[in-house]
């Protein structure tokens, strides 16, 4: 088997350890960093992904591979920044204000990391203005928003509104989530991606950076 393959299986199976081994055997043998990036730890992720939208495994499998995966990526990104790899796209996530749940948006964060993708993670209880600043400041493609209450989802709105306001509505993807969120709604406020589950959020992000 190799090491690549070695890298994605013990991701998968969440042994942080291990995968951290394996990635510097991988470096040491002088393989390039961004396969090891890109068919070692992003291979086990996208698998795990997969596996989690089909209800095949559960959030704690999916953090266990996510811890497994920073563990092996913390080797890699001072060679990705010295060899000129840069991320697919960025992603400012939050979840809106008011809101404090932040299990469904750490997966969601982890997912799109796993895409390659840089993604900046503002917390919860993020205000219209704090995500509109970090977009800013950092140039994101996407922003990205969980809401798990019904009296929370209307932040929503405000941010799309907020967007138009600053004049960036056409600089940015707005995507949103959460279990009380349809794409219903999401067509009604104005917004541009629902997705149901962290795996397909991940996917859409990556495919809107292509786009952008
Ligand atoms: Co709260 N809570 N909670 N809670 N809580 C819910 C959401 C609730 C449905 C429980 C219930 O009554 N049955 C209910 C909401 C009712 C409603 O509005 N319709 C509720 C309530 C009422 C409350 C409080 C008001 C309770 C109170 O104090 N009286 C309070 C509110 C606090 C606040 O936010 N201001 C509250 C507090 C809390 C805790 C702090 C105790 C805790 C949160 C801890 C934390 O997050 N760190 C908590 C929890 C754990 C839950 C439940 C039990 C579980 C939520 C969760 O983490 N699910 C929840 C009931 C339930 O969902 N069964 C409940 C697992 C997680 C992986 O799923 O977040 O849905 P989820 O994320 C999914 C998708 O939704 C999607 O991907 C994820 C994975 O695939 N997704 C996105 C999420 N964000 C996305 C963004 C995207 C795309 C996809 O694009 C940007």
């Amino acid at each position: 088997m190799s090491v690549l393959t070695e890298i994605s299986e013990n991701l998968q199976q969440g042994k942080a350890k291990v995968v951290k081994e394996l990635v510097q055997k991988a470096i040491d043998d002088g393989i390039d960093v961004k396969i090891i990036l890109e068919e070692g730890l992003l291979h086990g992720m996208g698998i795990i992904g997969g596996k989690f939208k089909n209800n095949e495994v559960y959030v704690p499998d999916v953090l266990i591979a996510a811890r497994a995966m920073n563990a092996g990526s913390e080797l890699l990104k001072p060679l990705l920044a010295s060899s000129g790899v840069k991320a697919k796209g960025t992603v400012v996530i939050g979840t809106v204000k008011g809101d404090l749940h932040d299990i469904g948006k750490n997966l969601v964060r982890m997912m799109m990391e796993g895409k390659g993708l840089e993604v900046i993670d503002v917390g919860i209880d993020v205000s219209v203005d704090k995500f509109i600043s970090k977009v800013k400041e950092t140039n994101a493609q996407i922003v990205a928003c969980s809401a798990l209450l019904t009296t929370t989802m209307g932040e929503m709105k405000n941010i799309v509104e907020g967007l138009k306001a600053a004049g960036m509505r056409d600089k940015v993807t707005i995507m949103i989530g959460g279990a009380p969120v349809t794409d219903q709604y999401c067509k009604s406020i104005g917004a541009d991606i629902y997705t149901p589950d962290a795996a397909s959020a991940a996917d859409e992000a990556a495919k809107a950076c292509l786009k952008a």
